[in-house]
Order: structure tokens, then sequence, then C-alpha cells
């Protein structure tokens, strides 16, 4: 096994080698190694200067995140970092790839930093509900003064390697090979005959500026921008630290807040989220050797608000795309509305002019089918209604080449069905983006019933190419995100016939962290939508199952949402700000009296816990059935697609949170007073029964 950091003596240059696939994270054997190196190197009489570089594609990219929640083994990174920063001799770290989290504090504990020119750094601890805690937060502002010490630290958000040299984290950026560029910065060290010069001893970047202002500053920010979540306070309050306290201390009370941070839940949490969204990205049954089909130009089917954003996704990718629609009037206003999104984002200065003509020039308006024969893959997105995906399917099989991936962005409708119009149902899979298509990372890719495991494989490869989290899911009446959705949506409706208002409803879901409650949604994605599902399910689903009717009184009073004016909130004219609805106070009286329920006033646990519980057990349900892998693919889907807060790591994490024994009595307790839509899933009855977790379950514990 090759060593994990190799010391080479290069003359007066002690050379630092680390490798330890796949990021060079510093796990206890990378540690000691460094700290074993540099000592070798500090006792060494013939070195004067030494060069700290990593193999592989990148730099240190933090601490080794599996290790998180485990006992700590010496020696710890800020020793380590001590003893690096305390050398005689300068030292130099070679930056490539991302230097990120621990990575740059090492970096930062040499006593100079180069990077290659397309490499970042960043301290992403905050994404984990961590905080720097080898010294980046008395390091970086020391460097780069305190406003942009704070906007990396709480944002988490990397920079460029160009944009690191502009705040003084890096002397200069190379190009070419990291070991010639490393020993080149030494022997000039060695040449000027350069102290070192330690980051710990540097001030300037705590003067010249209000430090107390930007720290107050940021608090607004974060109070305003990021309620709820830990480790973002703890972050000023150590970058504040740097700012009031000698290094020594400043690194103590930095120890300090990051231990708080580690013992808070939501770190559990955001760690849990890290290693769901990588395992998301892997197929159990799928042979390991399954090579994808390549994709060079892809045909998007229907220039709707779904097709639009869905072209735009390949043309953000660099995908040549047609997007065909039925003539050329609708086509044209698809056209305006892909230009229409970009110009949005070139005012808002996220895309420049150029990109946003690039990215239009490889999309182009078709409205022929001929015009598809030489797509790789073919995306529909038309009306949800099974005879217009059978006209467009048999469309497709006749035209298109062998080979070519038919997918259908369908919501909820059977893939199966709809591969069954092909003579290649290999061939076909579900692609089910979520709206705005451009801008959601989430993508389920459907696995039909004969879905080739090439075709899967395939679908994965172009969710990766569009940037999209994705996450395989099984054929069933909404997949996962939305099958488990539908019954959030109706215990949320349930509510109001109890006694609850839409405004408490989504009060209390928000405050427990969803990004938006379940009847703003509802406005903003239009009541119709749901409504044309609740009559397909009460054709499909047992008669005696009961169903809430506010939606259906406002469908009846033209009340669609926002694009009526009024749903269960009212607004103003082009102005989405949710305003009370006058008209539904009544609906609202007559739907709880249809129902004999005298109404009452509900508390926000309940609310949450009708809500949060009812996604909880159809998600054991759909684990039961294998429509989903795993119980963190689950989460994933809710995180990525549904706005549920990443510090709670999904409802499957949640549950086990709150314990399967808790989440069961609940359960129960609404199956014997809400009858059959409560029924109890099996595998969470088993799990409870067993003291066991969903994790647990998962791992095969
Ligand atoms: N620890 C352990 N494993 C890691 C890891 C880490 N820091 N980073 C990545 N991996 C694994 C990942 O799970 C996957 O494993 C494989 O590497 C490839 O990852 C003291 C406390 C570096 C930008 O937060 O952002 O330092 O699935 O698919 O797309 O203050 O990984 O193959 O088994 O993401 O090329 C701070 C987290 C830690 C960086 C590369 N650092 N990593 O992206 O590959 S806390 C981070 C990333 C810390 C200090 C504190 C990305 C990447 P598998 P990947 P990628």
């Amino acid at each position: 096994m090759t060593e994990a950091v190799r010391l080479e003596i290069r003359g007066e240059i002690a050379l630092i080698k680390v490798n330890n696939p796949p990021v060079n994270a510093l796990g206890q054997v990378v540690r000691e190694g460094l700290l074993n190196a540099f000592q070798r190197a500090e006792a060494d009489q013939q070195v004067r200067a030494v060069v700290l570089v990593c193999e592989g594609n990148t730099f240190i990219a933090g601490a080794d995140i599996k290790e998180f929640g485990k006992p700590p083994q010496a020696p710890s990174l800020p020793e380590v970092i001590e003893v690096i920063e305390g050398c005689s001799k300068p030292s130099v770290a070679v930056i490539h790839g991302t230097a990120l989290g621990g990575g740059l504090e090492v970096a930062l504990g040499c006593h100079y930093r180069i990077a290659r020119r397309d490499a970042k750094v960043g301290l992403p601890e905050v994404k984990l509900g961590l905080l720097p805690g080898a010294g980046g937060t008395q390091r970086l502002p020391r460097l780069a003064g305190v406003e942009k010490a704070l906007d990396m630290i709480v944002s988490g958000t990397p920079i460029s390697a160009a944009e690191a040299v502009e705040h003084n984290i890096v002397d200069e950026l190379f190009d070419g090979d990291l070991v010639d560029a490393g020993l080149g910065y030494a022997r000039r060290m060695v040449e000027e005959n350069r102290a070192p010069r330690r980051t710990g001893e540097q001030t300037q970047g705590l003067e010249g500026a209000d430090n107390e202002a930007l720290i107050r500053a940021k608090h607004a920010e974060v109070a305003k921008r990021m309620p709820g979540l830990f480790s973002p306070l703890r972050c000023i309050a150590a970058v504040e630290a740097a700012t009031q306290l000698p290094l020594a201390e400043g690194l103590k009370r930095e120890r300090e807040l990051f231990a708080e941070c580690l013992n808070s839940p939501q770190r559990g949490a955001l760690v849990h989220s890290f290693f769901a969204e990588r395992q998301a990205g892997k197929i159990n049954d799928l042979p390991s050797d399954t090579k994808p089909r390549s994709i060079k130009t892809a045909a998007v089917i229907g220039g709707g608000t779904m097709g639009v954003g869905i072209a735009l996704s390949f043309a953000n990718a660099g995908v040549p795309v047609k997007l065909l629609e039925i003539n050329k009037e609708a086509l044209q206003r698809g056209l305006q509305r892909a230009r229409d999104t970009y110009a949005a984002s070139v005012k808002r200065g996220s895309l420049t002019e150029d990109a946003m003509e690039q990215r239009l020039a490889l999309i182009t308006g078709v409205t022929d089918y001929g015009a598809l024969a030489d797509a790789d893959v073919v995306v529909e997105a038309v009306f949800e209604e099974m005879g217009v995906k059978q006209q467009v399917f048999e469309q497709l099989d006749a035209v298109c080449k062998p080979g070519a991936i038919l997918a259908s962005n369908t919501s909820s409708l059977d893939l199966d069905a709809i591969a069954a119009f092909t003579k290649r149902p290999e061939d076909v899979v579900g692609l089910h983006f979520f709206s705005p298509a451009n801008v959601m990372r989430l993508l389920e890719v459907v696995r039909g019933e004969k879905t080739s495991n090439e075709v899967l494989a395939t679908a994965m490869a172009i969710g990766k190419q569009l940037k999209k989290v994705s996450v395989v899911v099984g054929v069933c009446d909404g997949f996962v995100g939305n099958r488990m959705v539908f019954q959030y949506g109706r215990e949320a409706e349930f509510l109001l016939e109890e006694g609850a208002t839409p405004q408490q409803v989504d009060g209390a879901l928000r405050n427990f962290g969803m990004a938006m409650g379940p009847f703003a949604m509802r406005d903003l994605s239009g009541l119709d939508i749901g409504q044309a599902i609740r009559k397909r399910q009460r054709a499909t689903l047992p008669a005696h199952l009961d169903f809430p009717t506010v939606s259906d009184k406002l469908c009846a009073a033209g009340m669609l949402g926002q694009k009526t004016g009024a749903g269960y909130y009212r607004y103003e004219p082009g102005n989405r700000t949710p305003l009370e609805n006058p008209e539904l106070g009544p609906m609202l009286e007559a739907a709880s009296r249809e129902k004999g329920i005298e109404r009452k006033a509900l508390d926000e646990q309940y609310i949450v816990e009708r809500c949060i519980f009812a996604l909880v057990n159809e998600g054991a349900k759909i684990l039961e059935e294998g429509i989903a892998q795993r119980s963190s693919d689950i989460d994933v889907i809710y995180l990525n697609g549904y706005g549920f807060p990443a510090f709670r790591g999904g409802p499957m994490f949640y549950a086990d949170s709150v314990g399967l024994d808790t989440v069961l009595a609940r359960v129960k307790e609404l199956y014997s007073r809400c009858g059959d839509w409560w029924k109890p899933a099996p595998l969470l009855e088993k799990l409870a029964a067993e003291g066991r977790t969903f994790t647990e379950w998962q791992a095969g514990r």
C-alpha cells in the first residue's frame, strides 16, 4: 500500500507528498504522516525550505468526514497545523483542484501558498453543520480581512485561485506541473533567504475596517437568509474571536465553538445529507461494468414551462438540443420563453450576454419529428394525458435512430404503459425533472420494468452531465416524491377541516424548516393540477377513503391559486405576496360542517407531525415495495425537490432522530381516528418493534 504521506529530500528542499485517494482527506494516517514529515524536515540540517504537494485530482479537500462522531484520534489537525506553522524553515503549499476545509487550513498553516490557475479554495464546513475547526476562522481573517473571511466561512462557497490571490490568501498562480512549480518557488525562497511568514502572526487583515459593524451585518444576514441553522452563528462568533483575542486564545475559542457544532443534531443531519447525495448515484443491482451510451445531442418534445426548462438544462450543459412543438406559433412561444429566462439571468448579473447567446444558439426549434432522427436522447414533456403520450412515443419510435434514449418527463403516469407504445421498451426511461427544470437539482430517474441496464446507466450519466442530483425510482403513482407529497398535502388539507387556516399550517411547516408551506406551494403550482390527480385517484383508490373538500370548493369557484389571483390566499396583480383570501373562511366552515367536524385550534407540533409523519409512513411503504433503493434516497429527493430542511436530514433521517417508536405511536393514533390513509407501514412497525432506525435497516444492521 503506498504511503499516505511521503518525504523526499531534493537537495536543500524537503518535498512532502500526500497521497490519500480520492480527495486526500485528512484521515488519521495523513495527519500523522504530515506531522512526522514536517518534524523530520525541521530536524534535517540540510533542509532550508519545505514544499507540500498532493497527488491525484486535488489538494487536501478537508478532514475525513467519515471520522465525525467517532472518538478523536491523535494527532489532532490543529496540533499538526501548529507544528507546520512553527517550522523554522519556510514552507509552501502547492494547491490544485479544491483546497477545502482542513485542506485550506493546512495551506494557511504553511508560510506561503501557490495555486494552479484553475484551482479553488474554500471553507465549506458550514454546509456540514460545522465551522473551520483547525484555525481557519483565526488565520483567514488575518490574511483576507474580516469581511471576506465572514463571507467565505458563513456561505461555505469556494473562491477561484485568482480571487484568492486578490485577497492575500494565495501568493501567486502557476500553470503546469505541481512539483516543478513547488520546487521552483522553494528555490526562490532559499535564494531570497526568506524567513517563515507565519499566518497566525499576521495582523493586516484585522485592521482598517469596522469589524464590529461587519459582524453585526453578518448576523442580520444570517438571521434573514439562514433561519434555524446552528453553525452559521458559531462561524460568526469564531471570526469575532479573531478580532478580539490573540491567536492562541482565538484558537481555543474556535475549538469550543467547533465542539458545539460537532455535537449539534444539525451536524449529523447535514453530514448524512452529504453522503446520501453521493450514495444516491449508485445503483445496487447495476453491474459495475455497465457502459453508458454517449450523449452528444438531445431533443425535447413540448415547449411549455417544463419542456423549455429541460431544453435550457441541456443548453446549460453545452449539449445541442432541438425543441419540438406542434406548430410555429407554439414553437415561437417556447423559444421566446427560453430567451426571456436567460435574459432574466443576464439582468440579475448571473449570466453574461455572450453566454446567453451561446446557449440560445444550442437550442434549435423544430416542428417536424423527422428532425429528431439523430438525437441521442429525446425527452417528452407534453400534457400529462396518456393519449397524448401515446401519440408522441409512437412517432418517436418511428423516427428516432436505434439506440436513442426515449425519456418521459411524466410526473406520475405509468412509465411501463408509455414504454409499451414503442417497439423498444428497453430504451424507454423516465427523466422526471422538477419545475423550474433548469434550476431544481433533483432528477427522478424512473426505471421501467423493461428499461435496460445500459439505458439506466445512461440516464444517470445524463443527470450528471446536467449537474442534477439523480435518484433512481420505480414505477408507481407519483414515483417517490409526488407519491409522498400526495399524503402530505392531503393531511394538510384535512387540518383545514379540523380548524386550521392555511396561514397556520404553512407557518408551522415553515417554522419546522420547509422552504414553503403546502398551501403556498399549491397556489404556486395551480390547484387544478391537484384536482386532476385527485379525480384520477378517486377513480382508482378504494371508495371508502375520504378526501378533503376545500381544494375542490376553491376550484369550483375558479380560485386556482396565483394564476387566477386567488386560491388558498389572495394575490394583488403582479405581486406574489400571499394575503388572506376572505372567500376562503366560509368554505372552511362549510367543509367542516359537511364532515360534522367542530372546528378547533390546532397546535404547531400536531400540524407538523400530521404532515411530516404522513411522508414517513408512505416512505416506509415505498421502501418495502422497492420503489426506492434506500431510505437516504428518499431523503435526497425531499432535500433537493421539495424544500425539506437539510439541517433535518430528510424525512426518513428526521424520523430516525425522533425515534420510530414515537412516529409509530402517532401513526397508530391517527389510524384509529382518521382511517386507512394512516394504516401503519409494516416496515415502520417492524423497525419500531426492533428498536432500529431506517439508517440501520439500510445498512443491513
Ligand atoms: N471526507 C471523506 N470522504 C470524502 C470527503 C471528505 N472530506 N470529500 C469527498 N469524499 C468522498 C465522497 O464521499 C465520495 O466517496 C468521493 O470522496 C468522491 O467525492 C477541520 C472539520 C472534494 C469537491 O466539505 O465537496 O475539513 O462515493 O463524489 O464530485 O475545519 O467531494 O466515491 O465512496 O463529491 O469530484 C470539509 C467535501 C470537511 C469537502 C470533490 N471539506 N467534499 O467532488 O467527488 S470538514 C468538505 C466535496 C473539515 C476542518 C473541517 C467534494 C469535492 P464515494 P465526490 P467530486
